[in-house]
């Protein structure tokens, strides 16, 4: 046991998952993504301090690394005053491999705002019992065992946190890195994959998706995703895992309705693309989302040569990630 009186602050901790904030309204988002999106997040915040939970990231708290507003920045820097935050980055936090002074995450990281657990695990108390938490960022070697120091007695809990392409049911395709046990390592908490998938127990370590709190693109896997954060309790068992709904609009509401293709029969190229200029004169999404879709379709017409510019010139002009 420590020397030290214990620290009662928290019964658990509160995991967000890849937040993706962001200045400008994603895909065929219809509403104020950066304030709603920002607004979930505070309220993150406020159900972990009312609930005595240590607010957890699990990396992408931006979708873009750099030249978020200002007015963003200083709302999070309002937001995590006298609040204890800790986290890893993603692979949408930072522009290079790793995160740098450019990228807006550092700022907070060096205001105090947000502690990263690459250098140093947290290391605490909750509901009375010994914890630490550790977590590797994007790219970051997940480690082979935990090394414990003195005074890690055997109760105390391990958890880690990741941003990786870990293969679990679900995403087997896109997924690089393989489950394992990990000596002492208690619970694995990933970030990255956006959609909540099944666990996977190896050994002692239990690796988990939890899924995050946006819903980014118009797809049908974003349709089924309820934007929810999990809560682990600490208990003298163990701990226990919830998924706690994080409020937010029906998907109708938030996304713009997907264009109806009423093109059937003696269906001429030009009034397909005068109808999908049309469609998109109509969205002007922010990010230029259905441009792609647009080309896509129509620039069968065009030399192979000419379509490939356009096409690349198309990709420059937008980014729409959703990892
Ligand atoms: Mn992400």
């Amino acid at each position: 046991m420590p020397d030290g009186p214990i620290n009662e602050q928290y019964v658990g901790l509160l995991v967000i998952g890849d937040p993706h904030l962001e200045g400008r309204t994603p895909g065929f988002r219809r509403d104020n993504y950066p304030e709603v999106i920002l607004e979930k997040f505070a309220w993150c915040l406020r159900y972990a301090q009312a609930n005595r939970l240590l607010p957890t990231l699990l990396g992408d708290l931006f979708d873009k690394p750099r030249d978020n507003p200002t007015w963003m920045l200083g709302s999070l820097i309002v937001l995590l005053s006298d609040v204890e935050c800790i986290g890893i980055y993603g692979n949408h936090d930072c522009a290079e491999p790793q995160l740098s002074d450019h990228d807006s995450l550092s700022l907070l990281v060096k205001s105090g705002r947000i502690r990263l657990l690459d250098d140093k695990p947290w290391r605490g108390h909750m509901n009375g019992r010994p914890v630490i938490i550790g977590g590797s960022s994007y790219r970051q070697p997940i480690p082979e065992s935990f090394v414990a120091e003195d005074g890690d007695g055997a109760a105390t809990l391990v958890f880690w946190l990741t941003h990786h392409d870990v293969i679990v049911p679900g995403y087997e395709e896109q997924g690089r890195l393989e489950t394992r046990s990990i000596d002492r390592i208690d619970l694995v908490i990933n970030g990255h994959i956006h959609r909540q998938l099944a666990d996977v127990q190896r050994d002692q370590t239990l690796w988990i998706t939890p899924g995050n709190i946006s819903r980014r693109t118009r797809s049908e896997a974003s349709r089924d995703h309820i934007p929810a954060v999990l809560r682990i309790d600490v208990n003298e068992n163990g701990y226990e895992r919830r998924v706690v709904e994080v409020p937010h609009q029906p998907f109708n509401d938030v996304f713009h309705p997907e264009l109806v293709d009423g093109a059937t029969g003696a269906d001429t190229s030009s009034s397909a693309f005068v109808a999908g200029l049309r469609e998109l004169q109509a969205r002007r999404t922010e990010s230029g989302a259905g441009l792609m879709s647009f080309l896509q379709k129509n620039l069968a017409q065009f030399d192979g040569s000419v379509a490939a510019e356009i096409m690349e010139l198309a990709a420059e002009v937008t980014s729409n990630g959703d990892k």
